[in-house]
């Protein structure tokens, strides 16, 4: 038996594996409903044209490499996972995969998850020297009988499929932390550089969705310290017959309000993805004694139809969505006006 087989045969077979569910999927639009699609955040149309990628912030050559994966014919699942290896392998972006920022300690530790149509999904907690934290997140989901592996575990499987494990840090992220160590101040920074976490979305041309997230967490953070982004139902849901959503921002917010989970919850109860968005960050917004000022929270999400929103707390988040041959930055609409 091969290894992964063994490994997903193991213990816990047929137990945590999550059943394949027969889903009905969209039809294919008419070219008369494409042209009823509604690009901005805030669409209320009733069907949107398939295959749609959205993604948070402003990653226009991931949802580009996703949208390939989709119009290549390939599934919603793949085209996430690519589309987020895009940002991963970009030495340039400085929250996720290689040359992310470090904990105060000088590691580059990454989390990262993927969710399928089916409910499956695979999670990465603190993965070092490993670039690609979304794909290591797949194998744990096809190919163990686990959701998470953290650490030196989740390394050690890495290596065991095939991953080169490398050094993260890039000489600008070492430089960056050698000047935040002169006054070692921790303090959340809002809107790191227009680009931050990725988290994206698909619906491929059967209408099934997919979501995956991944990131380096915040810059600075203690040794040890996991976000959101990892955490199925905080910082990504995917329920294949409602819809799904992806966090990015102050993971420890997400996590107390379970905010991905809670906006497909929304979606399920009736409230259109851009309703459901504002829901949950009026939840982290209207606790007693909320610092919200001091911290940022947004919400992309996509439900069934391929209506899309985006919200987040405070001005300049945004959306990169990628629909019927047009790839764009939607800056999202955000709670903070005062
Ligand atoms: C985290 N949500 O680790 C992630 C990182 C992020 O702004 O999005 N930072 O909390």
């Amino acid at each position: 038996m091969k290894r992964r087989n063994f490994l997903k045969n193991a213990s816990l077979t047929g137990v945590g594996l999550a059943v394949g569910t027969t889903l009905v999927a969209c039809a294919e639009t008419t070219s008369e409903e494409k042209k009823s699609v509604d690009t901005s955040a805030t669409n209320n149309n009733t069907k949107a044209s398939l295959p749609l990628v959205i993604a948070t912030w402003h990653v226009m050559d991931a949802t580009a490499k996703a949208m390939e994966v989709l119009q290549a014919g390939g599934n919603a699942l793949d085209a996430v996972e690519q589309g987020c290896m895009v940002e991963e392998a970009n030495e340039k972006g400085q929250s996720v995969g290689k040359g992310g920022l470090p904990d105060r300690d000088g590691n580059v530790t990454l989390d990262a998850c993927i969710m399928d149509k089916h409910g499956n999904c695979g999670s990465v907690v603190y993965l070092q020297n490993i670039t690609h934290a979304v794909s290591v997140a797949r194998k744990v989901m096809e190919d163990t009988p686990h959701v998470m592996l953290a650490g030196e575990g989740a390394k050690q499987f890495a290596i065991s499929e095939g991953f080169q494990p490398e050094d993260l840090l890039t000489d600008a992220s070492k430089e960056a932390w050698e000047k935040w160590k002169v006054e070692a101040k921790y303090k959340p920074i809002i809107n790191i550089e227009n680009h931050d976490t990725i988290g994206m979305l698909a619906i491929d041309k059967n209408g099934d969705i997919s979501g995956a997230c991944t990131t380096s967490g915040l810059a600075y953070k203690m040794g040890g310290r996991v976000g959101d982004s990892p955490i199925i139902g905080s910082g990504l849901f995917v329920d294949n017959e409602i819809g799904a959503c992806v966090a990015t921002g102050l993971g420890e917010e997400v996590v107390k309000t379970v905010g991905s989970f809670l906006v497909v919850e929304l979606m399920r109860q009736g409230k259109s993805p851009q309703e459901a968005c504002e829901e949950a960050i009026s939840r982290i917004v209207n606790k007693p004694n909320s610092n919200f000022k001091d911290f940022q929270v947004g919400y992309i999400a996509v439900n069934k139809n391929g209506e899309t929103g985006s919200y987040a707390i405070h001005q300049w988040f945004s959306m990169t969505k990628f629909q019927d041959g047009v790839n764009e930055q939607i800056q999202s609409d955000f709670f903070n006006k005062a």
